[in-house]
């Protein structure tokens, strides 16, 4: 035994929407629990992933980006953003290799001025730009804060990810087990279930239709004999031209999210999956404050 103390800690994954947070998360877990697209605003939610390495444990928390929120909803998500600053070990602010810092960087970083935590600044994607552009970034940002670190990787390669998960770990304080190791997320699994095929409606609609679409499980039930998990879901939109744009012509766009979903959530369950979907309007429903609360965003 060594008596090193065990540490662990709670660091929130913090950005601009699309600059790559729920990749990385995806990405040090080695596992997909996080939905991810090429439009912003996809995550809506705050969610952990648990990061188990010998000696530590580190609470990773995936948090929506951090924009000019004008619906209700995207307020919400915008407050779940810059709550999740408080009362963490560590704060990653994510930015992208291909951007110059502007006034939206800028006012993340005077948020960050509040901070008590320390702060990385994880400059992503950096497999999309030259080494010299990544440089430029590193010289412009490191005057506007005392970052703790600043940490260039790319999400989606992989590159810089392990010395960055070093870097956390090494700045954690001695603390207790959190959660079991065999625990990936907080979030229940028919939570993700929902997820995944909302980011099906993410990838395969575009327009307003992904912003108007919320995702609920109905049910969730595992059959007698094991083997299958039946799962009904609905899918909320909020006029009845995006229905009809969810459905399809004969249903033919339905069928695509509802296979595209299922796949995924048979690889996530461990199982085959019976999924059934249906689909409702709620008039203006991010804009409504019990339509919100019942979809679970509160
Ligand atoms: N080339 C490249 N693309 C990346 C990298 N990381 C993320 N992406 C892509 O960037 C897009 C946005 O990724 P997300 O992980 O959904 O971004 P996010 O910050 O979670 O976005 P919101 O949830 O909307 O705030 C997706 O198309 C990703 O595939 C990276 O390192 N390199
Ligand atoms: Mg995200």
């Amino acid at each position: 035994m060594s008596d090193t103390p065990f540490r662990s800690g709670f660091v929130s994954i913090i950005g601009r929407p699309n600059v790559g947070k729920s990749t990385l998360l995806n990405r040090i877990l080695g596992e997909k629990i996080v939905i991810t697209s090429d439009k912003p605003q996809t995550t809506r939610n705050r969610i952990q992933g648990i990061h188990n390495v010998p000696g530590a444990q580190i609470v990773f928390i995936d948090t929506p980006g951090i924009h000019q929120a004008r619906s209700r909803l995207n307020k919400y998500m915008v407050e779940v953003a810059l709550s999740s600053i408080r009362e963490v070990d560590l704060v990653l602010f994510l930015v992208e290799a291909n951007q110059k810092p502007g006034e939206q960087e800028q006012e993340i970083i005077d948020v960050l001025a509040g901070s008590t935590a320390p702060v990385f600044l994880v400059i992503n994607k950096v497999d999309t730009t030259e080494k010299g552009a990544v440089l430029e970034r590193i010289a412009a940002y490191k005057d506007r804060y005392p970052f703790r670190e600043i940490v260039p990787v790319s999400a989606q390669t992989g590159d810089g990810v392990d010395r960055l998960v070093a870097l956390v770990r090494d700045v954690l304080p001695e603390g207790p087990v959190y959660f079991p190791d065999d625990i990936l997320t907080d979030v229940p699994e028919r939570f993700i279930a929902a997820e995944i095929i909302r980011e099906k409606v993410f990838r395969l609609t575009r327009d307003e239709v992904p912003y108007a679409t919320a995702v609920e499980v109905d049910s969730f039930k595992e059959r007698e004999d094991g083997g299958l998990v039946s799962i009904a879901a609905t899918i909320t939109v909020e006029r009845d031209s995006q229905k009809g744009i969810i459905i399809g012509k004969k249903g033919a766009m339905l069928k695509r999210i509802g296979s595209a979903a299922r796949v995924e959530i048979e690889h996530l369950l461990n199982t085959k999956v019976f999924l059934e979907l249906f689909v409702r309007v709620r008039k203006d429903w991010s804009e409504d404050a019990r339509m919100l609360k019942e979809l679970g965003y509160t």
